[in-house]
């Protein structure tokens, strides 16, 4: 069974599954509708039967979950911004 969020079938939930998704979801929305229902539950990560923003959000928790390095980099420098930010 395919990892749920790994859109593009890599084995890993990365920043390129979260891009394809937010094309997807936002650009490319018609898309959707040729998508099999197997796909579709694949990108509706939230199990709220649509596939949206919310989405996104519930993937990049994902992809943040499963401490990719580049996303744990990724994370770092919002820390360090959102430190700035407070100062
Ligand atoms: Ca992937
Ligand atoms: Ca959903």
């Amino acid at each position: 069974m395919a990892t749920e969020g790994d859109l593009n079938h890599d084995g890993k939930l990365d920043e390129q599954d979260l891009a394809f998704l937010r094309q997807l979801t936002l650009e490319s929305p018609g898309l959707l509708s040729h998508l099999s229902e197997q796909e579709k539950a694949c990108l509706d990560i939230n199990h709220d039967g649509h596939i949206n923003y919310d989405d996104i959000v519930a993937l990049c928790g994902k992809i943040i979950n499963n401490h990719e390095p580049a996303t744990t980099h990724a994370i770092d420098k919002l820390t360090s911004l959102r430190n700035k930010l407070n100062r």
